[in-house]
């Protein structure tokens, strides 16, 4: 399989996130991907390469998902937080004000010209801090995205989309949990606007895929599942349950699978198999994968306890699709073993 990873990625560097009203370091570090881009040398799955795609393409297929007045919004983000206090620019840009959804009667039709105000109304929390570099690294990733697609509709079993920041927590029009563009939607896009009829969107990090999920909640040419900690007590808290099952024409076509921190591996290879039933019955032409490594036992922000050796049978079961597979890089803080743990899945699914 191809690899496409974004040589930008290190423009978007955050330093510190809020926790629990604390700033600590940020998880979300560019020495992740460097680990996974150190051990594809070692152990090659294919050939490595960088995307090459016309910036106009790239900003069509990125509007296919994304709103015109979010895209605006982070272009010119960068220029806006410096414009407020010059000593911005030695800072992070972190939102601190937020509408609250309905039924709370907030407007988010009105867009505020505070600029403050508009980084609440496009995130959902103060852990994903906005840098110089970041438009510019997520546009990479989109890019990396784009040309993993490309590979499948040209006929390929399966593409690496390997690019930081991930993107599964972003939506329409909005970032947080350390994602601003939502590279595995973009790809999924691309699938479909390239004549693919049904593609199905499997999401194993350890987080609530919920970007990715109301991107295509009301569609039933998108199925999109995920694996992930109950959101009763984990991240991102308020989506992820398994009665949220699409709406409109896209009732049934999301499938939730919650399950409780310190799930072991047993158990959750078990509700991988009741995700494959699906994507099966769907008929899919195509399987997306956002693959978080984050459900592994050393994770330090997370609570499931997969071992490095497990990935193998992770991937393994998602070749038996039979379908041509896109995988983006998403979660996974255990940074030492996150190269180790992709390459294995990757491995797996090649054997
Ligand atoms: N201090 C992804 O895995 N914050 N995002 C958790 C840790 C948010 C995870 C608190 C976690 C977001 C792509
Ligand atoms: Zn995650």
């Amino acid at each position: 399989m191809k690899t496409f990873h974004n040589p930008h990625h290190t423009l978007h560097q955050g330093r510190e996130e809020m926790f629990r009203g604390r700033m600590v370091p940020c998880h979300e570090v560019p020495a992740r991907l460097d680990f996974v881009l150190a051990e594809l040398q070692r152990r090659p799955l294919g050939a490595l390469a960088t995307p090459s795609v016309s910036e106009t393409e790239l900003l069509a297929s990125i509007a296919r998902v994304h709103s015109a007045r979010y895209l605006d919004f982070l272009a010119s983000a960068w220029d806006e937080w410096v414009a407020m206090d010059p000593a911005n620019a030695q800072r992070d840009a972190l939102p601190s004000v937020w509408p609250l959804g309905n039924p709370h009667g907030f407007r988010a039709d009105v867009l505020p010209a505070n600029f403050a105000a508009r980084l609440g109304l496009f995130s959902f929390d103060s852990g994903s801090p906005l840098t110089a570099g970041t438009w510019a690294a997520a546009r990479g990733g989109a890019a990396c995205a784009l040309a993993a697609a490309r590979e499948l509709l040209a006929g390929q079993r399966s593409a690496f989309a390997l690019s930081r920041p991930p993107g599964h927590h972003a939506g329409t029009d909005f970032f947080g949990g350390y994602c601003f563009l939502n590279n595995a939607a973009i790809a999924t896009q691309a699938l479909r606007d390239g004549g693919l009829g049904r593609v199905a969107v499997l999401d194993v990090d350890y987080h609530h895929g919920n970007g990715t999920q109301t991107i295509f909640y009301e569609r039933a040419d998108v199925l999109t599942l995920s694996i992930h900690g109950d959101p009763t007590t984990e991240y991102p808290f308020f989506l992820g349950h398994a009665d949220e099952r699409g709406a409109g024409a896209g009732e049934g076509f999301n499938l939730n699978l919650p399950l409780p921190r310190g799930t072991h591996f047993a158990t959750w290879r078990a509700t991988l198999d009741r995700a494959l039933d699906a994507v099966d019955a769907f008929k899919a032409n195509a399987l997306v994968v956002p693959m978080g490594l984050d459900t592994f036992e050393g994770d330090p922000i997370s609570g499931f306890t997969l071992k490095s050796d497990d990935y193998f049978a992770v991937g393994e079961a998602l070749a038996s699709t039979g379908l041509p597979t896109l995988f983006t890089f998403e979660g996974g803080y255990a940074v030492d073993a996150v190269g180790t743990n992709a390459v294995n899945l990757l491995e797996g699914f090649q054997r």
